[in-house]
């Protein structure tokens, strides 16, 4: 790591009320009393300054704080200068902070500064990326949890476990049996079995702590003609898709976000699924639409009166909706929601059902670990090396050692403590610029 001076706009680009941007380096107390203005500053206080440039013209009024080493977000001594958001404004601080042998950030850069320093671990950073990304108040709260500590604490205790089960196992092979724990092979066994089976419970999460994080992909998917773009507007509450009465309308898909108690849902209208057309372009979205349910973590089976193959039972993820029931007399189908797109009859019980289904999916999921591509990989490799310790049998310590503390090894690789330059650059390269 260098010792440079550097900075960045660490809120939001484009106009805004207040812009802060932030410095880290080493011994910034004299600049920082030079921009106060002030000898002898207090650190962590808020001080109204007329900030001016080297040949003393004004820059703007700003409110400036300085962090004194360790206590700051970097760990290192750290100003913050509270600007005005006008893009004239950051750019001449910018180039005044040039001036002063200070350079840009790079991207991350910031908060490879506090991994460094021991402010946080790559977990924390982790859950730092999820939190700038929240978008709905459940992404909210369980990347703040992340982000605080929760998932490093999980892994941490993992790892010590471990380390421990490992130097257990070398001693059995080290040690007479007599000056050992009675059972210590049954135990050893025994711990593995039990840390293997927490991580594959973590990893099954897996889809539900994407889906928080990135949305869930819901499909209404069904024949040509029931109502799917209606319903589809209707769900949105906007003419976002093009209805009509001939068969066949809808030949791409059509997406849209919206926010289902605090999760975030991508809910797509595809074309209808019929056996046989000529139409090409059809075929294309016929296509497109088998792609869509095979990666939806929620699928609506919309069917009409008027369909010819009414499915009964509905599979895990999937709700069956009857579309058009102001035209049904009979609505005696006990595993459907009836609705009509027309009248917006039943919606409100879709919605009912969908937000079931999504606290179904997410069961506790927002207190999970926040498991992204990187932490995904080395649970996996954790947990291959724990099963492959469970499948030795007999004597064999010194090889369930090895194994175990190849899992620890990953376990260390999530959390930063055994560093790989790769693991490192995929982790900080996720924040933006200031952070
Ligand atoms: N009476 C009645 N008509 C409806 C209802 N929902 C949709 N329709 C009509 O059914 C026809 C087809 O509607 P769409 O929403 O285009 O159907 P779709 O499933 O998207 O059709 P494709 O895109 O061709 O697969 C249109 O004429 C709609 O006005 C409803 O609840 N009641
Ligand atoms: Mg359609």
């Amino acid at each position: 790591m260098n010792n440079d001076t550097i900075f960045a706009l660490s809120s939001g680009h484009g106009k805004s009320g207040v812009a802060v941007i932030r410095i880290s380096g080493e011994n910034l107390a004299d600049f920082a009393e030079r921009i106060i203005g002030k000898f002898g500053i207090t650190p962590r206080h808020a001080y109204f300054v007329n900030l001016r440039d080297d040949a003393g013209e004004m820059i703007d009024q700003c409110i400036i704080t300085y962090f004194a080493a360790p206590q700051s977000f970097t760990g290192t001594d750290v100003i913050e200068i509270a600007s005005h958001g006008a893009p004239a404004v950051i750019e001449k601080i910018f180039e005044f902070l040039s001036g002063h042998n200070m350079r840009m950030a790079t991207p991350g850069e910031f908060s490879r500064r506090a991994f460094y320093n021991n402010k946080m671990d790559l977990a924390d950073i982790d859950g730092l990326a999820a939190l700038l990304d929240a978008e709905t108040d459940v992404q909210r709260k369980s990347a703040l949890s992340s982000m605080m500590g929760r998932d490093s604490k999980i892994y941490d205790a993992w790892r010590r476990d471990m380390i421990e089960i490992a130097a257990y196992s070398a001693a059995i092979l080290d040690y007479d049996a007599d000056d050992l724990p009675q059972n210590i092979g049954k135990t050893v066994r025994e711990k593995i079995k039990k840390l293997h089976g927490e991580i594959e419970n973590a990893l099954s999460r897996y889809a539900a702590a994407r889906a928080i994080r990135s949305g869930f992909n819901i499909a209404l998917v069904g024949e040509p003609n029931v109502g799917k773009s209606s319903l589809f507007n209707a769900i949105l509450g906007s003419n976002r898709a093009i209805v009509s009465s001939i068969p066949g309308t809808t030949r791409d898909v059509v997406s849209a976000n919206l926010d289902i108690d605090g999760y975030m849902v991508n809910i797509a209208d595809t074309a209808g699924l019929r056996d046989s057309t000529d139409d090409k372009i059809e075929q294309i979205g016929i296509e497109k639409t088998k792609n869509e349910i095979e990666n939806a973590d929620m699928v609506l089976r919309v069917y009409a009166e008027q369909s010819s193959k009414l499915k009964v039972q509905s599979s895990n993820n999937e709700i069956i909706v009857i579309n058009k029931s102001d035209l049904i007399k009979d609505k005696s189908n006990k595993n459907a929601i009836y609705v009509s797109a027309k009248t917006g009859d039943g919606l409100d019980e879709l919605l009912g059902a969908i937000r079931t289904q999504l606290h179904k999916l997410t069961d506790g999921a927002e207190n999970m670990l926040v498991i992204n591509a990187r932490t995904k990989t080395l649970l996996e490799s954790a947990r291959d090396e724990l099963k492959s310790a469970t499948n030795i049998r007999g004597e064999n310590f010194d090889l369930i050692a090895e194994h175990v503390r190849a899992a620890a090894d990953a376990i260390g690789k999530i959390l930063g403590t055994i560093t790989a330059a790769d693991v490192m650059d995929a982790t900080f390269s996720q924040l933006c610029l200031g952070k």
